[in-house]
């Protein structure tokens, strides 16, 4: 596959310290995205960076939520939502991208999460599926057609993403080797069925 056309963009999700090795939420083997990502980020002219960024007691945090539990489901007025131990607030050691992540080749970085009463694990549309982050009008505005995706976690923000740039008109494809799941409750197999019919393309792997 030829990568790094004019009007393609790698879209990395999440890299942040609280999804790697000691982190709050730390996915396993979240670390070796690093390497590949920065190789990876060399090969295209676009490059985009989203960043969890969630204001302390944000409505996703178990801690929110008395009685509850962190991995739990609960219903909020825009539909379920798994709660999660406390992550990527904004401005904490957490929140940062990994220290190896070579960010300076990156035009935007896409902020989520912060609006205190919704989650957000898609880089273009909140948990209610419908209010927009804004990189839709920034792929469209820059002529971007193409999303590959790598980041944190698949089954989450990597899979929400594609699936919304599927729904917005965009090409996307997952390359795997640059991504790494939570896998909770059955839910990379769910993320795999729902890229599927999304028409997300996956690649194990570019050469
Ligand atoms: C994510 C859970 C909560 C992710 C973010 O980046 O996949 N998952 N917040
Ligand atoms: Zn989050």
């Amino acid at each position: 596959m030829r990568i790094g056309l004019d009007d393609d963009l790698l879209l990395v999700i999440d890299v942040q310290n609280d999804f790697c090795s000691g982190g709050a939420l730390a996915v396993a083997d979240g670390d070796a995205v690093v390497p590949f990502i920065n190789r990876l980020a060399e090969r295209f002219g676009h490059v985009a960076l989203t960043q969890d960024w969630h204001p302390a007691g944000h409505s996703s945090f178990a801690t929110s939520h008395p009685g509850s539990s962190p991995f739990q489901t609960i219903n909020m007025p825009y539909g379920q939502q798994t709660l999660w131990p406390d992550h990527c607030i904004q401005g904490t050691p957490g929140s940062a991208f990994h220290p190896q992540l070579q960010t300076q080749r990156a035009q935007l970085v896409a902020r989520k999460g912060f609006r205190p009463a919704i989650d957000s694990y898609s880089a273009f549309f909140e948990n209610d599926r419908r209010t927009p982050t804004g990189l839709a009008g920034y792929l469209r505005d820059r002529g971007l057609k193409r999303v590959f995706l790598v980041g944190l976690a698949t089954d989450f923000c990597v899979y929400y993403s594609a699936v919304d740039a599927r729904r917005l008109g965009f090409d996307a494809v997952l390359i795997e080797a640059g991504c790494r799941a939570i896998d909770l409750a059955g839910s990379l197999d769910a993320a795999w069925d729902g890229m599927a019919q999304a028409g997300v393309q996956r690649v194990s792997d570019i050469a």
